[in-house]
């Protein structure tokens, strides 16, 4: 990916966190009103999409899931100098009982949690494991404009630096894909730490559908990913 920056890689408390390699949202936005307009390009919509997306932009209104004003929200990250209020994406937590998530490419749940439970279950003990060329998708959750960025845990496996990708999907009523698009490379530690705060560009709610989800896809070396949350924007 091109004209990437370099997003925060230092918490308040400096400990390191993962960093994201973002691409810088004039690019991405630009990106996505060329392929949902057009049909072309890396993040291009195919023909059933594209009149998923011409349906959504007549319906929009109507379309916005209300249950997603009623979501519980809480602040973990507040230890990292955050204190949005944030929604646990679904299945994010990556417990075995849990399989809301597609594993693809050899993906795996690890016995391995992030240590502070931000999640407030102290019995969570397993993470996302992606080997090199391994993914998993999320299920769609609620995005549009109440949901502008994304935050999760991440740290390498096998100590050196592993990096993987961050994709955003788009989708419209009836779950229908509109458009994926890249949104930055995670680099993960050696240690347990939250990366930097990622643009998720579902504000577009036009060209970007209803909800949202994400494909992690390990790039080098193996990945361990927990505790995926979305901001709504709403502070207590
Ligand atoms: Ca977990």
């Amino acid at each position: 990916m091109s004209n990437l920056s370099a997003a925060d890689t230092q918490s308040s408390s400096g400990s390191p966190q993962p960093q994201v390699l973002m691409a810088s949202p004039r690019l991405l936005l630009s990106t996505a009103l060329v392929a949902a307009a057009a049909g072309t390009g890396p993040a291009a919509a195919p023909a059933a999409a594209r009149s998923a997306l011409s349906a959504a932009r007549t319906s929009v209104a109507a379309a916005y899931d209300s249950s997603c004003s009623s979501e519980n929200t809480t602040q973990p990250f507040a230890a990292w100098a955050d204190r949005a209020d944030y929604v646990a994406a679904p299945g994010g937590s990556f417990e075995p009982a849990d399989t809301r998530w597609s594993l693809l490419g050899g993906a795996t749940i690890a016995d391995d949690n992030e240590p502070w439970h931000v999640s407030g279950d102290d019995t969570d003990a397993s993470s996302l494991a992606l080997r090199p060329g391994a993914s998993a998708n999320s299920p769609s959750f609620c995005g549009g404009a109440d949901h502008p960025t994304l935050r999760l845990f991440a740290r390498s496996a096998n100590g050196s630096p592993a990096t993987a990708l961050l994709t955003v999907r788009y989708t419209g009523p009836g779950d229908h894909l509109l458009a994926a698009l890249p949104l930055g490379v995670i680099t993960a530690g050696k240690s347990w730490a939250p990366t930097s705060t990622t643009l998720t560009l579902s504000g577009l709610r036009l060209v970007t559908g209803t909800k949202l989800g994400i494909t992690l896809t390990s790039l080098t070396g193996t990945v361990l990913f927990d505790d995926v949350y979305v901001d709504p924007y709403r502070r207590s």
